[in-house]
């Protein structure tokens, strides 16, 4: 199997922590034109037509796009690790901490993405603000479906919230604060600040910690230069 992806994404993150977790051997290959590469997508619109990454491509060609889906068709082909609990109420957790991520928090998120690839003095000030609130709001919402005492997002095993926490939870808290000045939304929440701390001991969740990071830092140095 290829994925196509960028490190930058969260959503492709999501998908590497399934691969990681379930051990699984995938070709991952960046395709031109994503981000702040002005490059043409060139064939990468034949492979998705959609534009965007992630996409995985199976060994006999066929192609899916959307993140989520791809990680519930791993998920359905190799289960033998797997990233969904059995009880109904615990998928079902599994399954709304991924949607508030992915609805709520990346949608509140926008805007701090689309003023971080301007200059400092172009970017929309009032704007920034208003998405640090709305990121604060957005983060709230998991609070009623995170357990206290749990070590990751559901239980005491990665699942797939956890993927689809980990990169918009690191985007939050670490690099919005840093880059626009707003306090650490963390500091009000204290069952998602519980979650942040203790997923951290995961190895899997340090790799897509440091592999996001990295790519955050290199996007920016190619900026400032
Ligand atoms: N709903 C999609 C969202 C994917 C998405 O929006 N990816 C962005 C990167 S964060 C993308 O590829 N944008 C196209 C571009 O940058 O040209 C999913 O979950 O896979």
């Amino acid at each position: 199997m290829k994925l196509y992806q960028t490190y930058l994404s969260p959503f492709p993150t999501r998908v590497r922590l399934m691969i990681y977790l379930k051990e699984l051997e995938v070709d991952i290959v960046e395709p031109p034109g994503i981000h702040d590469n002005t490059e043409s997508k060139g064939d990468y619109m034949e492979v998705n037509p959609i534009g965007r990454v992630p996409c995985l491509v199976l060994d006999d060609g066929r192609a899916l796009a959307e993140s989520e889906v791809i990680c519930e068709y791993l998920e359905d082909v190799f289960p033998e690790i797997p990233t969904l609990p059995t009880d109904p109420w615990e998928r079902a957790r599994v399954r709304v901490l991924s949607r508030i991520s992915d609805i709520y928090i990346v949608m509140a998120m926008l805007p701090l993405f689309n003023n971080v690839a301007l200059p400092r003095r172009d970017r929309d000030q009032k704007g920034i603000e208003k998405a640090g609130r709305e990121v604060q709001k957005a983060l709230g919402y998991l609070e009623d479906y995170l357990v206290e005492g749990d070590t990751c997002a559901v239980g005491d095993s990665l699942t797939q919230a956890d993927g689809a926490l980990i990169p918009i939870i690191m985007l939050a808290s670490l690099w919005g604060p840093n880059q626009f000045g707003f306090d650490n939304p963390l500091l009000s929440l204290p069952k998602v600040a519980a979650y942040w701390a203790s997923v951290q001991k995961q190895p899997i969740a340090q790799r897509l910690i440091k592999e996001t990071m990295d790519a955050l830092t290199a996007a920016q140095s190619a900026r400032d230069t």
